[in-house]
């Protein structure tokens, strides 16, 4: 594919421009690594005609999970959102729980789900992750937990949280569903906390079309919630627990162990996209590439932009204009849990405590990358970012917005 060169606003799709990519390129597109081993091991699954309910694909997934990580326990789900219910219930969390708004909105619906208040708390304006601040603000007598997210694949203060925790006497959940094959001082993601939860979903860095697992160190908790993920079952005919049905598919596990050959491959191709991305965008006003810390093992799955007051045009300008070039940027996770149903009617001051969350949500944009994402994606952001932000120079953003459209 030729790139259209990008230099004038009549060079834009946005103003009536072909665009610059023939095909939408997405955010989140899967990371499929080797489909024939794949195909092998769905064939292997029809052969031996046996298709769930804790078959050999998904005892293997777990293990050879538990030993990536190095945790004890590897407790394979459904799905991240029944993995996350699992986990808070698994380890007694009652009453309050204290999340953090700027999360996907499985994280407080998993609390809400088991009949728990999620409490919302701002998150740190450099990684964006839960602050420890913030949580210890929030805690009242009805406090049982804390649920942290690693989000974009960075990791929670670790240490902080634990010793709210430990000082609280409250459980520590991570929900980690970004951080697969991520460390924390050197230490990959899986064993801190009481457990922490991932989400193997198409989207994530590593995906078994749907699923997710909860990982932990503590040996009765990993049993119980096998209990709790087979509906309770202890024996052919014995329910010992309540449980529910959160069980991984052979498929999902055989999906599972096709691409977990391959997660370095990946993660060295989402590391020079990211690098790229950082090369294109270097030096715009107002635009801010999320830094990765160099020293940590990273995914780089989520490539996030903050589009500040200093760029002329706001983020969903810039959505709207990368849209039209087939650039399927997007604004995560805008609102914020509080202001999405049912948590704006039952806590609709809850803004108030939450102004790097309301922040966050204005400003962020995810950009798309992975193995699948053409190279040439990349110029052309940069491309549309660089020329955006010289078109405005010395001139009112209100003219600028309104040219911008009456071109198109
Ligand atoms: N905690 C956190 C912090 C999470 O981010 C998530 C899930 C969870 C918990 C819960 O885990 P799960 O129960 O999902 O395992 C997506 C995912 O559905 C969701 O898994 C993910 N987080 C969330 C951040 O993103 P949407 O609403 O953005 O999905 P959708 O359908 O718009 O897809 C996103 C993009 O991916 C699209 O642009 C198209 C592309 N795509 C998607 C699929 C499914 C493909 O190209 N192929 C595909 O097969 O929620």
């Amino acid at each position: 594919m030729t790139q259209k060169p990008i230099r004038t606003d009549a060079d834009l799709a946005i103003n009536g421009a072909p665009p610059a990519l023939d095909f939408p390129v997405h955010v989140g597109r899967p990371n499929v690594a080797d489909r024939d081993k794949f195909m092998w091991l769905v064939d292997d699954i029809l052969d031996r005609n046996w298709l769930t309910n804790n078959g050999p694909m998904v005892c293997e997934l777990e293990r050879r999970i538990a030993d990536y990580l190095g945790v004890k326990h590897c407790v394979a789900m459904c799905n991240g959102t029944i993995a996350l219910e699992i986990a808070i219930r698994a380890v007694g969390m009652s009453g309050e729980v204290i999340v953090p708004s700027y999360t996907f909105i499985a994280t407080a619906h998993a609390v809400s789900w088991q009949g728990l208040r999620p409490v919302f708390v701002d998150v740190s304006a450099q990684d964006h992750c839960i602050d420890p601040e913030a949580v210890r603000r929030a805690i009242t007598p009805r406090t049982t937990g804390i649920v942290g997210t690693h989000l974009w694949g960075g990791t929670c203060d670790v240490e902080a949280l634990r010793d709210i925790a430990r000082e609280n006497n409250l459980k520590l959940v991570f929900d980690a569903a970004h951080a697969f094959g991520c460390s924390h001082n050197g230490q990959r993601v899986g064993g801190f906390g009481d457990a922490e939860v991932f989400s193997f979903h198409a989207t994530k860095f590593f995906n078994s079309i749907e699923g997710g697992a909860v990982t932990t160190n503590d040996d009765a908790l990993a049993e119980q919630m096998r209990l709790m993920r087979n509906f309770g079952f202890s024996g052919p005919d014995t329910v010992s627990h309540p449980g529910t049905n959160g069980k991984m598919t052979e498929i999902n596990a055989a999906m599972g162990l096709a691409n977990l050959d391959a997660i370095s491959s990946v993660m060295d191709v989402n590391k020079a996209r990211h690098a790229a991305y950082a090369a294109a965008l270097d030096g715009i006003p107002g635009l801010h590439l999320m830094p990765v810390k160099a020293e940590e093992e990273r995914n780089h799955q989520y490539v996030v932009l903050e589009v500040d007051a200093a760029f002329p045009y706001s983020r969903d300008e810039l959505l709207e204009t990368l849209t039209a070039e087939n650039i399927l940027a997007r604004k995560y996770f805008w609102p914020g849990c509080h202001r999405m149903e049912p948590y704006r009617s039952l806590q609709p001051n809850a803004g108030r405590k939450l102004p790097v969350t309301e922040e966050l949500a204005e400003r962020i944009v995810v950009l798309p990358t992975g193995p699948n994402l053409p190279e040439e994606a990349i110029n052309v952001v940069g491309d549309v970012c660089q020329l955006l932000s010289r078109r405005a120079a010395g001139t009112a953003l209100s003219d600028n917005k309104l040219r911008l459209r009456n071109v198109s």
